[in-house]
């Protein structure tokens, strides 16, 4: 197993799996040093709390995938299907608590204000996560960039305004399915689906961030949803370290100064742990 830094010019030959002690001890000196820390997350850091993933074994949804549900073609063809299948999504989100990676994550940004987190899920834990941390000014710093909207919050197929709901959905029939309380048109879920842009401000701020990090750090995702994939690439063009945790290679590993193969819950909290050395504080 070989992983090399950077430096020196060497070719890059990311450490391959598992994730070794010197493969995590480098990680974690790379994340203690850097200026700034982009953290990007997908399904895979919630996986250990219990939220289905997209496109693993339990990712498919009465033999239909979830790319023929997230769009706004299958919600005007069908809105109480779609309903019907986020209505299950955030009852079974709503059992699930934030796991050691989403509170280590959460730390991170609330210790040092240089890293931000900025996710492509929509089950809410990483701000559950910041809700845990002491109240003051640098919790902010701990709320995620939801990339892809929030599974609790709906928006206005008219109007489009936008309000938070926790309350359970009734989706078994298409009168039961919520109405806007201003204009009485449907609401739909505040997501961003597929074929949909995302909204342009988040999209800005995210890249921005990931080309002025030192260090992009990848947590359970596929990286085959765009544009959320290039952010890891921004990185690395900009100079960057890439460094992966996932429990399978991604599109990601190849440019990825580590990758550390296992669950995020065991590998993450070792990978950003608070102590920086004395001088740099
Ligand atoms: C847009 C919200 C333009 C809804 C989601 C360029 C190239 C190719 C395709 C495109 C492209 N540009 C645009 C596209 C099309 C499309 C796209 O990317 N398609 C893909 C599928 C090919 N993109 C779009 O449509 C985007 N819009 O580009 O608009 C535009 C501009 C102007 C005007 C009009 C249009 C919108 C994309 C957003 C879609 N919405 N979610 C909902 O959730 O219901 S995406 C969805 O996938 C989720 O958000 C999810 O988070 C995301 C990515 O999946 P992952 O998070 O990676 O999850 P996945 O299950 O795939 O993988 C889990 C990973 O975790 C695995 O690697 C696994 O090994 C690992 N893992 C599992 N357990 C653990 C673990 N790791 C660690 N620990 C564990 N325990
Ligand atoms: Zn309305």
């Amino acid at each position: 197993m070989g992983g090399t830094r950077r430096e020196g010019g060497r070719p890059l030959t990311p450490d391959r799996p598992p994730a070794t002690d010197q493969a995590l001890f480098r990680a974690r000196a790379h994340v203690r040093d850097a200026e700034s820390i982009l953290v990007l997350t997908g399904a895979g850091v919630s996986a250990d709390s219990g939220v289905p993933t997209f496109r693993g074994p339990g990712g498919l949804w009465k033999q239909r995938r979830p790319e023929e549900l997230a769009t706004p073609e299958a919600f005007s063809r069908d809105p109480r299907l779609v309903w019907e299948w986020y209505a299950w999504r955030q009852e079974r989100i709503r059992a699930c608590v934030p796991n050691a990676a989403h509170l280590a994550l959460a730390r991170l940004a609330w210790g040092h204000g240089r890293a931000r987190i900025v996710t492509q899920n929509i089950d809410g834990l990483h701000a559950d996560a910041a809700a845990t941390l002491p109240v003051s000014g640098a919790r902010g710093n701990a709320m995620p960039l939801e990339l892809h909207g929030s599974i609790f919050r709906v928006r206005c197929t008219s109007c489009a305004s936008r309000t938070a709901r926790r309350e359970p959905i009734d989706a078994t029939s298409v009168e039961s399915l919520p109405t806007c309380p201003s204009c009485g048109e449907l609401l739909r879920p505040d997501v961003v689906w597929f074929g949909e842009p995302l909204e342009p401000a988040a999209l800005t701020e995210a890249f921005e961030l990931a080309a002025a990090a030192d260090v992009c750090l990848v947590v359970g995702t596929s990286a085959v949803v765009h544009p959320a994939a290039r952010l890891a690439t921004t990185t690395r063009a900009a100079g960057g370290h890439v460094i992966e945790v996932n429990r399978e290679e991604t599109p990601i590993t190849s440019i990825a100064s580590i990758s550390l193969r296992g669950s995020a819950v065991e590998v993450v909290p070792g990978v950003v742990s608070e102590r920086r050395t004395a001088n740099s504080e």
